[in-house]
């Protein structure tokens, strides 16, 4: 069953320069999801409307969508479901969702899941790609199995280097390659990376991958194959087309010149440091002599925010804002400032983060591909 509804809202909710030139203007309310920004039908592509992000836990019925096959689960079994590991192993296993709740040690984390290509609209000169504004992410609680427990009781092989994740998606056509990724045998072992069966305390919805998520805190979400029922470590790099061809950046970091692009190219990996506004947006009037709030959200790949500061006159003089309470180490980080504006027409505000490490955002950020969104948003505010 699927809902349409048509809305007027603008391209961006912010309206961060440069103009997006997409997503259009389509609301769409999918099986056990809200109304949310459709993208794509085919595949599913659902962006999150920025108004729920003034909530700390992204609801399920409002987290992000996406997919890169056609062919997805649309009804599993549970009774009969398995998560398969295989490949370099002392004893493959093929674990049920009970086994996986009843034979192991539950662990949970609040971690933000992002796509690579979140913001991507905004980049200029354009790239091609889904054109998503700031809503391809979502903050959640993931419960679920140490990865690390599960590949212990499998017993890996010495001779593991990687491991290989795929989900239950495939193409529409023979040769369109399925969706494989790899992590190394190290990180795979860190203990943070879960097989998380629940979000936010549910289970996951069927479009966010149900009934197994892999949960890669501090990495992008390309890493977090839904619908995951297959599991196979590696001997070697893996060498699959998600991996060697698809989600690059330059070796040097996410940023490289139109005209001279980066030849050494590598795999993405963690989450590059970005804030931006939740509120106000262009529906809300701003009064002036009357204080404001002006929040937003600050993330990274959990190496922590130091601080995040505000400009209200385009980046001459800048304040330091309010932090909320971390939710976790892997979670996006909430900043608040109550603003006076004293001057009538558009005010240009702008929001940079700094990380524990004391990288602060910069103005200039490109890449082919439009990942890893780190320069600095900017919000035009019109003061009645
Ligand atoms: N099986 C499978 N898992 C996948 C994908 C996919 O296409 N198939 N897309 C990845 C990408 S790029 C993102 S951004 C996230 C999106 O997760 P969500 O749909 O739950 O928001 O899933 C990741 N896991
Ligand atoms: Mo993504």
């Amino acid at each position: 069953m699927l809902f349409v509804a048509w809305a007027l809202i603008s391209s961006c909710s912010n309206n961060d320069t440069p103009k997006p030139v997409n997503p259009g203007p389509q609301l769409v309310a999918y099986p056990e999801k809200k109304e949310m920004v459709l993208i794509t039908d085919r595949p599913p592509q659902l962006e999150t409307p920025i108004k729920v992000f003034r909530e700390d836990f992204t609801p399920n019925e409002y987290f992000f969508v996406r997919w890169h096959l056609s062919q997805l689960p649309t009804k599993i079994d549970i009774d009969t479901f398995k998560l398969r590991i295989s490949g370099a192993v002392d004893k493959p296993l093929e674990l049920s969702l009970n086994d996986l709740k009843t034979k192991f040690a539950p662990d949970s984390i609040v971690a933000l899941a992002i796509c690579a290509g979140n913001s991507r609209s905004t980049f200029e000169p354009k790239v091609p790609g889904t054109q998503w504004c700031n809503g391809a992410m979502g903050n959640a609680k993931w419960k679920g199995v140490k990865l690390k427990d599960i590949l212990a009781m499998a017993g890996m092989s010495k001779k593991a280097f990687e491991v290989a994740f795929q989900g239950m998606d495939r193409g529409a056509l023979p040769g369109v390659p399925a969706f494989v990724k790899s992590l190394g045998i190290d990180h795979s072992m860190d203990g943070e990376v879960l097989v998380a069966y629940e979000m936010n305390g549910k289970p996951l919805p069927m479009l966010n991958g149900y009934p197994l998520k892999l949960v890669v805190p501090g990495w992008y979400a390309t890493y977090w194959v839904g619908a995951l029922n297959s599991i196979n470590v590696q001997t070697d790099t893996f060498n699959g087309f998600w991996m060697r061809k698809a989600y690059l950046v330059p070796a040097t970091g996410p940023n490289e010149k139109p005209d001279s692009l980066a030849k050494n190219m590598v795999p993405i990996s963690s989450i590059n440091l970005h804030s931006i506004f939740v509120e106000p947006d262009s529906t809300e009037p701003v009064v002036v002599n009357k204080s404001c709030l002006v929040e937003g959200l600050a993330y990274n790949d959990g190496n922590g925010i130091k601080k995040v500061e505000l400009s209200v006159d385009g980046g001459k003089t800048w304040v330091e804002t309010n932090l909320d309470p971390e939710l976790g180490k892997y979670a996006w980080r909430r900043w608040r400032y109550m603003w006076t504006p004293t001057t009538k027409g558009v005010n240009h505000l702008q929001v940079r983060a700094t990380d524990n490490k004391g990288n602060t955002q910069t103005d200039k950020q490109w890449n082919r591909s439009g990942y890893a969104r780190g320069f600095i948003e900017k919000l035009d505010v019109t003061v009645n």
